[in-house]
């Protein structure tokens, strides 16, 4: 078997990457990477011994910056996605009937449109494995109240490209929100609540135009930044991998840590929460060694960090202390980082604290 396969996941935003490689050949792509897990992906093409042919985004996506250029820097290989995305940056614009190749195997692009304009699903050249993006979700589909959706475009998608494929067909997804991770063909047809049955175009639109969703978070984010492939405004200069901690170079430009790393890290570590003082002694409670030095006073308060040792910072969710990484970047400290999620994800994570409640 030369074929291999890699389900990636992205909590942050429910997103799956796919990796697909052809090992007789040693050449692989990556369906929907993540920006921030850029990293990860290009170490795992290297300890499989793959070289990335190209990266393929299935649509401009609302809820995360895509992977493609940071990728691109790292690995080589292409960017490519669909033409009618309209986004800056790609090497190749796909259209319907395309192929993409890796090795001795290919994708076959299907243009099917509906949650954006933009949306395409890869078919393996074999019919055994279809990644559909968000036009398709396990039980479920992409929504249609932005990007140019349209429920009747995405019906027609789903039923003549996608369901109209062999019922054993694996369908894998853009995102779950449930920890389930692919479906098929014949599943979908028989239990997907929106798309298959007896559900016609009219129901479709109905139930489509009522889900009342609220916009993904980062959508002003994503979007803009999607549509120039993942390529940050301040590219020119991609900061080196600091080695004092495994550490994850976000689209906005700063260094985060994970919960368990920082926990591994101990004390040579110096950790600055810059919430404000009755919150350091809140519910939450603050980290163990933890220094208070609340965002509004840090610019006067500089001299009490050891330049020497790596700071991080930490906030409630992680957004006051993103701003404090820039602001003691600009003030020149070497190892800053971000605390990821901030006292939330710690918390949520069973990171153990002091000063809060249970
Ligand atoms: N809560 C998520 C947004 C989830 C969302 O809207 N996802 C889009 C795909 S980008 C969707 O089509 N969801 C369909 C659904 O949840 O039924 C966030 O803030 O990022
Ligand atoms: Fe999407």
């Amino acid at each position: 078997m030369t074929f291999v396969f890699r389900q990636l996941f992205d909590p942050t935003s429910s997103t799956y990457s796919y990796l697909l490689g052809d090992a007789s050949k040693g050449e692989a792509l990556i369906i929907d990477p993540v920006f921030e897990h850029a990293r990860r992906d290009a170490a795992l093409l290297r300890e499989l011994g793959l070289r990335l042919v190209a990266t393929l985004d299935t649509h401009v996506h609302a809820d995360h910056v895509t992977g493609a250029w940071l990728l691109k820097q790292r690995c080589g290989g292409q960017i490519a996605l669909a033409a009618a995305a309209g986004a800056a940056n790609a090497d190749r614009l796909l259209r319907h009937g395309d192929q993409v190749a890796f090795g001795t195997r290919h994708l076959e692009v299907r243009g099917t449109p509906g949650h954006t304009n933009g949306c395409l699903t890869y078919v393996l050249d074999d019919h055994r494995m279809a990644f559909t993006g968000d036009a398709l979700l396990i039980r479920g589909c992409g929504r249609t109240d932005f990007q140019q959706g349209s429920p009747q475009r995405l019906y027609r998608s789903v039923r003549e490209q996608i369901l109209s494929l062999p019922a054993e067909c694996l369908l894998y997804p853009a995102h779950d929100y449930r920890g389930l991770t692919v479906t098929s063909v014949a599943e979908e047809r028989q239990y997907n609540p929106r798309l298959g049955g007896e559900v016609n175009e009219a129901d479709f639109a109905g139930y489509m135009n009522n889900l009342g969703l609220p916009h993904p978070k980062l959508i002003d984010i994503a979007v803009p930044a999607n549509l120039q492939c993942g390529r940050p405004a301040q590219s020119a200069a991609l900061p080196p991998e600091p080695a004092w901690a495994p550490l994850t170079y976000t689209f906005g430009g700063i260094w985060e840590i994970q919960p368990s790393a920082l926990e591994e890290r101990g004390p040579e570590v110096q950790i600055v929460d810059v919430r404000e003082p009755a919150e350091f002694t809140d519910a939450l409670g603050h980290i163990r060694g933890a220094r208070l030095l609340p965002l509004s006073q840090l610019p006067q308060r500089l001299a009490e960090l050891d330049r020497q040792r790596p700071v991080v910072t930490v906030c409630r969710s992680g957004a006051r202390s993103a701003q404090a990484v820039v602001l003691l970047q600009k003030a020149g400290l070497a190892d800053v980082a971000n605390l990821a999620g901030g006292m939330l994800r710690w918390r949520a994570e069973g990171q153990s604290v002091e000063g809060g409640q249970v």
